[in-house]
Order: structure tokens, then sequence, then C-alpha cells
């Protein structure tokens, strides 16, 4: 029996926690969502929320790594001639003023293969870590995710990245609805406004964790087995 202390649960539920039936998700750690001249920068948002979660990370997936667990990254973004793009999402962007698919400080906004589009350095991918390249905000929709988890017999996940309202907790969800035992980190995790941040994380944690649980960085590296 292992848990992490967490918040409403010690997890996971049943004490299994192991590095073959668990992975760590990075959710969109990309130049996009937290650097100069990307989607979240252009949008004008407070970059210093976004790239809050560096560190944490950089320090959970080094513990993670170090003891053989699965490593899994993601990255939001569309295909060159933009055919996965819905209109109502680049419609929406341009409103505010970062178009998806239109030209910025750092190539297309969020287009495979651009600059920004790039997970960002601190945080690149080792080889023979998977990559899920998702349109959308979740990473179960319209990606192989579910049946890589299933085929390599993961059961727990444990959630970091950006945005925590809204990549990050569409994929908690999603992942939590198909019987996975989730795990937020909270310190490894930011939003662009950071009351929606401290709301997503408290959500979680209704009903008896109705999402999962939630940690934090130190705690977790302090308890992982
Ligand atoms: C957003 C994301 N916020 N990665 N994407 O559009 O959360």
């Amino acid at each position: 029996m292992t848990t992490i202390d967490s918040d409403p649960y010690a997890w996971p539920y049943n004490g299994d926690l192991r590095p073959e039936n668990t992975t760590l998700i990075v959710i969109d750690m990309q130049t996009d969502f937290c650097g100069e001249g990307g989607y979240v920068d252009k949008m004008g948002y407070d970059l210093s929320l976004t790239r809050a979660p560096i560190e944490p990370i950089r320090s959970v997936m080094s513990a993670m790594r170090a003891r053989g667990y699965h490593i899994i990254h993601t990255r939001e973004g569309h295909r060159p001639d933009l055919s996965d793009l819905p209109a109502n999402k680049r419609w929406r962007s341009r409103q505010i003023g970062a178009g998806i698919g239109d030209p910025g400080p750092c190539g297309r906004i969020l287009v495979r293969g651009e600059p920004g589009w790039e997970i960002i350095d601190e945080l690149a991918p080792l080889p023979g870590e998977v990559i899920i390249d998702k349109p959308g905000k979740g990473s179960f929709c319209a990606t192989d995710l579910e049946l890589l988890l299933r085929t390599q017999g993961i059961e727990n996940i444990v959630l970091t990245g950006i945005t925590t309202d809204v990549c990050v907790h569409t994929t908690m969800r999603e992942a939590n609805d198909r019987g996975f035992e989730c795990l937020l980190l909270e310190d490894c995790c930011g939003a662009t406004d950071r009351g929606n941040h401290e709301a997503a994380v408290k959500m979680v944690k209704m009903q008896g964790g109705v999402f999962g649980s939630v940690s934090d960085s130190q705690t977790f590296i302090g308890q992982l087995p």
C-alpha cells in the first residue's frame, strides 16, 4: 500500500502506485502558452502565471524519470492547412487579437511545426517519451492517448501543465470519466488568471474528490516510491 498525501484523499485510492501503472502527463508546456510572443502573450495575459509551473514540473519529471515512470507530453496545435481547426475556435481567437493560424512573432499561432508550438527547452521530451498532438483542449479527443494508456497498463495519471482551468481540467475530466485515477499537482499547473487556477483546483476536491485528488510537487517527490 503506497500513497501520496493529497487532498481530499491519499492517492491513489487503492494504494497501487508503481512505475508500471502510473504516468506523468505534462500538458501543453509550449512557447505558445508560456513564452514571449506566443499565443497567451499575444492575448495580453500575464506570462509569469503560466511560467510558474516550469521548475516544479522539471523536478517532478526528473524524479519520475529516475524511477522509471511513464512520461507523456502533449501539444495543442493544428495542421498547417488548418483543416482540423473549427471555424468558431479561429473566430474567437481573432476576437481577442491572437488568431490561430495567423502569423505572429513565434510563427503561425498554434500551428504544428512552428516555433511557438514547440515544447519549451526546459521541459523538452527525451527520445522515446510519448508526445500526443491534440487539436483541442482535452488530450483524449481525436488522439490515441486512451489506446496508449490501456495498452501500457496505465491506471494512475499525474497531471501537470497549462492551463489549469482549460487543457489540464478538460484532460482530467476526460481521464476520470474513463476510470483513470488522477492526481493534480497544484504548483505544477498554472492558468491565465490566478482566481481561475484556484477555482479549478478547488473543483477537483468537491464530492470526495470528484475528478481525483490534489497534491504538490514537494510532497509528491518526497513520497514517490
Ligand atoms: C488553452 C490550454 N488555454 N493548453 N489551452 O487554450 O490550456
